[in-house]
């Protein structure tokens, strides 16, 4: 079987880069770099079949011209054509999904189209364009091959559990549950990285010479953050990964020197990653990590930290999300301000560069801003961002203020689109929001 698995373009839509001073644009993130680690994961699941995957952020980095999406996706059927198309989605590129499937049935409705990733678990229900067939939610690389193998054989699709199958009547949910997926263990699957090799030049992230790529070493986050949709994508389960798993895995990519690890929360299991680090540096694995690390375990278990930076950790990313504790209490953190000053410090004892991000509320007042720009003043990091907190569908923060939502395209909900009434006023808000990115270490960007 034909399969063609594409990663949706970036949405452009960032009110905070228009909107910010001249000079604080350069710091403004905007573009994330990284392999599609769930589309890999997806086509080892059948790749014993014709597998293409097309990374469009990668190719829209390396080939600036690159025609718009539809002429695209119309090339690349003509190039491979393929039997079945998937599409991977995160709410931000929830429009390029269904367009790419638009692209894929007004040229061909004979494919079979199929769409998965986060948007499709915590929202499967938006997916009733008709261009797609096939909504399959959760961590789904088995449902998948079911789906490829129904195909195959000439089976109805309503013969496999777990998927929502599209059509004039709306979505239909298959009758039963798949079997169970151990994703983060027994039935892992080791990505092919050797897919995303024309993209690999692409794949750097700030100033460095070599490419990055992404690894997980857990899946889900034990934490309750009401506005992140990593748990409730997991139904607030934690799995680890086994680490003679992760040591096969970093020993497989030498073409790449920089890791991300791609947790929710990299430590939280302690002994783990103290294991795990002791078995990197017995094999000899020399890489540069980059991790993402709540506050309140720097502040607790410094010694952690040291023997992560020991064993190649050079740039944490940490959630600061607020100065102030009553805002902390109400996200659910778990963690009061002062960890991330004392998280600050630990940190950069270590040598550890730290990108500390900010979520900004919508009712910041001018009092607010100048508030938070002087404890921010006051902790500077060498990489910050200050983003919107945005109700992400499927989250509790959304069901929260689910009425005061103003702004219903998707295309803003990636943190740099205020989506509700702003007390001040909209232009001068996402002015705010901007004006803080220049608060910061240094001249670095990633
Ligand atoms: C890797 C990653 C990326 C990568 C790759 C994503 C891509 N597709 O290109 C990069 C770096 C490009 C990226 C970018 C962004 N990301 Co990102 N990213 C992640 C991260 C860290 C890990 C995701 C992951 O790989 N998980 C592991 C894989 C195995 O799981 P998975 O993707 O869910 O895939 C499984 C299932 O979903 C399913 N599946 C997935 N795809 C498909 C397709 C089909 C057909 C099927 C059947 C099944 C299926 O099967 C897979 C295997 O089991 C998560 C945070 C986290 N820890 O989860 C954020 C996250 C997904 N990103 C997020 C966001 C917002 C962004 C940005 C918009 C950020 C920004 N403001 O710029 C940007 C987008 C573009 C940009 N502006 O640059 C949010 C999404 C929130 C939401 N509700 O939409 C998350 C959850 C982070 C967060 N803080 O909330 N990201
Ligand atoms: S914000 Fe971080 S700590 Fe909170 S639930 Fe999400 S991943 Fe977990």
């Amino acid at each position: 079987m034909k399969i063609l698995l594409i990663n949706p373009p970036r949405s452009p839509e960032n009110n905070i880069l228009k909107f910010a001073p001249e000079d604080a644009k350069h710091f403004i993130h905007k573009k994330l770099i990284g392999p599609p680690l769930g589309l890999l994961t997806i086509a080892a699941s059948v790749k014993d079949h014709d597998v293409v995957l097309f990374d469009t952020k990668g190719e829209y980095d390396l080939v600036p011209d690159t025609p718009p999406l539809a002429e695209l996706v119309r090339l690349l059927l003509a190039k491979h054509r393929p039997e079945v198309v998937g599409v991977t989605t995160i709410t931000s590129e929830f429009d390029f999904s269904v367009e790419i499937l638009q692209t894929v049935k007004q040229t061909d409705p004979a494919i079979l189209t199929i769409a998965g990733g986060l948007h499709a678990t915590l929202c499967p229900r938006d997916f009733t364009d008709l261009s797609v067939d096939i909504v399959i939610p959760g961590q789904s690389p088995h449902v998948f091959r079911n789906v490829i193998l129904a195909k195959e054989k000439g089976l109805r699709y309503e013969s496999v559990s777990g998927i929502y199958i599209n059509g004039l009547a709306g979505l239909k949910k298959t009758v039963g549950k798949p079997g169970k997926w151990d994703s983060a263990n027994a039935d892992y699957l080791m990505p092919d990285r050797s897919h995303l090799s024309r993209w690999i030049e692409t794949y750097k992230v700030g100033n460095s010479p070599f490419p990055s790529t992404y690894v997980f070493t857990s899946l889900g986050c034990p934490y309750k953050c009401t506005f992140c949709s990593i748990w409730t994508q997991f139904k607030g389960k934690y799995y680890q990964r086994s680490i003679e798993s992760l040591i096969a895995e970093l020993k497989s990519i030498d073409e790449y020197p920089v890791v991300r690890f791609a947790d929710a929360n990299t430590v939280v299991d302690e002994h783990f990653m103290l294991d795990l680090f002791r078995r990197i540096e017995e094999e000899g694995i020399k890489k540069t990590f980059i991790m993402d690390i709540r506050a309140d375990v720097a502040a607790r278990r410094p010694d952690i930290i040291a023997k992560l930076a020991a064993g190649g950790l050079k740039v944490v990313i940490c959630g600061f999300e607020s100065f102030r504790d009553e805002e902390l209490k109400r996200y659910h953190k778990d963690s009061p301000a002062v960890d991330n000053q004392t998280a600050v410090r630990v940190f950069e004892e270590n040598g550890i560069m730290v990108r500390g991000n900010y979520v900004i509320p919508n009712d910041y007042t001018d009092a607010d801003f100048k508030a938070l720009a002087e404890y921010s003043d006051r902790n500077r990091v060498v990489y910050a961002g200050y983003t919107v907190l945005t109700p992400m569908p499927g989250t509790i923060y959304h069901k929260e203020v689910r009425d005061r939502i103003v702004d219903f395209n998707y295309r803003k909900y990636n943190f740099f689109n205020s989506v509700m009434q702003t007390t001040l006023p909209h232009d001068e808000f996402h002015h705010r929001v901007g004006s803080l990115w220049l608060i910061k270490k240094g001249k670095d960007v990633i």
